[in-house]
Parts: C-alpha cells; structure tokens; sequence
C-alpha cells in the first residue's frame, strides 16, 4: 500500500450499508499509507460527505496498531481493547477491521464494525469497503 500510494497520487471513497438496506458514503480527496518503518502512518484529508459523515479524518496521521503491535497514543492496546486493526489514535471514530455484528449490539463498547458519525459505536454495518482511485 505503501508503494501503491507512494507513486500516485490517490483518493479514497468509503462505502457504508447498514443491515436495514441504506447506503451512503465518505470521499477523501487525497489519501496514503507510509513505510512500515514509519508504522504504516495513515495520511487522509479532503473530505466530502456522501451521507456518512465524517469518521475517519480523526485517524490522520496515526500509525497502524495490531495485536501484536500497539502503535496508538492510547495507554492500553486499541487493536486488543477494541478487537480489531486499524490506524487507532485513543482508540478510534471508526473500526472496520472489528467484530462483525450484524446490526446493532451494545453488549461491549465499540468493538464492531462500526463507523461512528453515521450510526455510532454500536451498529455494525453490513459492509464497509475502502477503495482507492488514482487522480493524477
Ligand atoms: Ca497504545
């Protein structure tokens, strides 16, 4: 990814569906991933709504955190706090790598697949995609 976004410049759209059908969107004009020596550093910016709101631009410039690798600014683990990967500050707005929910369940604190500022941290969308496209 690192390479990929490197060499061109990118955007980033990201596709929401909930279980009850709807489907809306977050465009990003401008997104890249840095070298695994720099904790494969998210940079994203240029937002525009689709509907979705915005729930990523809060993960900006912060490393990729793993269970086995806590690169996040959060005391504990985030990736092992919140059950998933991602680019977590302390911890996330956002968790697409997280448990899949199949809907709504509050039973642990935003641990799904959650995308906050459209449906919050306890709905789990039915799928969340990421996809990049070259603009220059
Ligand atoms: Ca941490």
């Amino acid at each position: 990814m690192y390479q990929l976004t490197r060499n061109n410049k990118c955007m980033l759209r990201v596709d929401l569906e909930d279980f009850d059908r709807n489907q809306v969107f977050a465009l990003y004009s401008s997104f890249s991933v840095g070298p695994e020596s720099d904790g494969y550093k998210l940079q994203v910016s240029g937002f525009k709504n689709g509907g979705a709101g915005d729930s990523l631009s809060r993960h900006n410039g912060k490393k990729f955190s793993t269970f086995d690798k806590d690169q996040d600014s959060y005391k504990k683990n985030c990736a092992k706090e919140f059950l998933g990967a991602f680019w977590y500050s302390a911890c996330h707005t956002t968790n697409p790598n997280g448990i899949y929910l199949w809907g709504e369940d509050d039973t642990y604190y935003a641990i799904g697949n959650v995308w906050e500022s459209w449906r919050g941290k306890a709905v789990g969308m039915k799928s969340i995609s990421m996809k990049i496209k070259r603009v220059s």
